[in-house]
Order: structure tokens, then sequence, then C-alpha cells
């Protein structure tokens, strides 16, 4: 065993930079003009790729899962969208997750709660379809966005005749990259609902969007769009963004990292030069500084998580137009 003084001595008495680097490295010091690779680069790469899932694809997995597991022994019936990135198993971009989920007539997803913030966007269901925020029952209706920021109580239900789909949006790579995560259940499976309420700030229906996109002026991107709240939730930002049918938006690209998903309508999108075609319920994700247009062939409206309120807080959000994308 060396001791410290001789370890202390080795660096001081060092030879050549050979020497030095062999005395530093026990002491676990990287001599930074021996690095690895830069740790500065001129402008953001990111190895998350832009990629699409399709919703016909995920209905068809969720009702064979129906079919195979139980909302029990799944805790949640959901498919994740899985960034396409070598070594990847669970983000969907670097900040954000998302998952196509689905609960069966009769079922319960036991209420838990955790320090990721979520969201969903409802895609179909019947009456008597619900989440549980906090105690209070929220029936779920297509085209909802209804939010569950971090730390609240939230389960789900289903009590009508049909299967209820809908899309999961968390911010758990980002608490996974900087690590203050909590996760506890409920005691008894699915909290009782001590109220049931759809008008509260959980709750963003489809119909009052669409009534605000009536108005909405063009941003200096020349996007059509509203926030839903503002922000939604501290680190994730929601929008929803109309397109007339035979149009294209003009190219940009900017830090945020954004998940899209076809509310309805027919169209494409361009990532840094990729085409990728969507239609109601699919899914898209744009990394990070990826040039991006969409083109609408039907009149559409596309809701986007974005997380612009992370970058914006931090002082790290850029954006500009682009020539093409
Ligand atoms: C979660 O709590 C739900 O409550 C869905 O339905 C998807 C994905 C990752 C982590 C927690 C839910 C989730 C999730």
């Amino acid at each position: 065993m060396t001791s410290a003084l001789d370890m202390t001595s080795a660096l001081a008495d060092a030879p050549s930079l050979e020497a030095l680097r062999g005395a530093l490295d026990p002491l676990d010091f990287m001599a930074g003009w021996n690095k690895h690779e830069p740790s500065l680069w001129k402008e953001p790469r990111t190895r998350y790729k832009p990629a699409l899932w399709r919703w016909a694809d995920a209905k068809a997995g969720l009702d064979a899962a129906g079919r195979l597991i139980n909302a029990e022994q799944a805790e949640r019936r959901n498919l994740f969208m899985v960034n396409p990135l070598e070594g990847n198993h669970y983000d969907t971009l670097r900040t954000l997750v998302s998952a196509y989920q689905m609960i069966l007539p009769g079922e319960e997803a036991r209420t838990h709660r955790h320090s990721p913030n979520a969201l969903r966007l409802v895609l179909e269901c019947a009456e008597d379809c619900f989440t549980i925020v906090d105690g209070v029952r929220i029936d779920m209706r297509p085209g909802d966005v209804l939010l569950t920021p971090g730390m609240c109580w939230h389960g789900h239900g289903n009590q009508g005749k049909r299967p209820g789909y809908w899309i999961d949006y968390l911010d758990v790579p980002l608490v996974h990259l900087i690590e203050p995560m909590f996760f506890d259940h409920w005691d008894g499976g699915l909290q009782a609902a001590s109220s049931a309420s759809r008008d509260n700030p959980w709750v963003y229906p489809l119909a009052a969007q669409l009534e605000r996109l009536k108005s909405a002026a063009p941003d200096p991107f020349g996007r059509l769009r509203v926030e839903l709240g503002a922000p939604a939730m501290p680190t994730t930002g929601l929008y929803m963004e109309k397109l007339a049918a035979g149009t294209a938006g003009r190219p940009l690209r900017a830090t945020e990292n954004q998940i899209f998903t076809a509310v309805s309508g027919a169209g494409s999108t361009r990532i840094a030069g990729q085409t990728f075609e969507w239609r109601r319920g699919d899914t898209f994700c744009i990394p990070s500084w990826h040039g991006f247009s969409h083109e609408a062939r039907e009149a559409s409206v596309l809701f986007c998580v974005s997380d612009y309120p992370v970058q914006s807080k931090l002082g790290f959000f850029r954006i500009e137009n682009l020539p093409s994308a």
C-alpha cells in the first residue's frame, strides 16, 4: 500500500508529464490536457434520434396485452416509446418519456405518486373511464389533456363498457439525470374519490383549446398555437398547434426536446432530412437542435410536449429559423 505522503511526493517529484499522469490517476485526478473526449462543442449535438410510433401499432399491441396481462400484474398496461438509440431501453428523448396505455372495463390501475411530473392525452374512451388525482375523480374524454404534477397521488379506473386508451408523457428521464426521485404506493389499491370534477387546473378539454385556436395569432415563427398553462408544469410545456390543410410550417430548430402527437388530421413532418408521415394518434419526437417543419395534408391539430420551461429557466433556450429542414 502506498501511503498518502508517498503519493503526494510522487506528484511533487514527477519527472515527466507521463509520470505526473501516472501519479494523478490513483488519486482520481484527470489532467485537463489528457481528456478522453472534448467536453465542449460548437453547437448542440445529441445521440437521440428523430422517430415515430404509430397509434395503430400501439393499439394492436395493447389489445394483445389486454388478453395476456391484467392491470394488477402490469401495474400499468403501457407501451413505452423507446428512442432507437443504441443502448437505450427507456427514454423517448433526453428529458422526456411517453407511453401508450390501455385500461379494460372493470379494471383499476392502483394509486401511486412520484417526483416526475406526468400528463395524459386521452385517445379513446367511453363513459366511466376516469383518473383520480389527489382524491378528485376526473372523467376522461377523448382529446383531454389531464395533468398529474409531481407527487400528486394518481390512479385510474374503468367502470365503462369499452377499453380506455391514452398517452402518458413524463419527465422521468430528467429526474433520472438530476436524481431527485421519490416513489410511493397508496395503501389499498385505488384511492377512493372524495369528489368528482372536471373543472379544475388539472383538466384541459380539447374543445376549449380549439376555441382559443380560432382567434390565435401566429407566433414569431409563424406557428398558430396556444399554450396549456403557463407553463402547465414546472418542467414541461404543453401546446396545441393548428395546421391548415395543404400548408407547410416554416423550418426551424430549437434547443428544446419535443414530443408531438397528432390530435386530428394527417400530414408529415420533416426532421433533419427525414420525412415522418403521421395521422391521428401517432407520436413522433424531435431531439434538441434538429431542424423540422410540419406539413398538413388535412386540417390538423398537433399536441406538443416540450422541456422548454427547463431550458428557459436555466437560460439555455435558443430557437432559430432555417432555410430548410
Ligand atoms: C405512470 O405513473 C403512469 O400513472 C403511466 O398511469 C406511465 C411511465 C413512467 C413512470 C410512471 C400512470 C408512467 C408512469
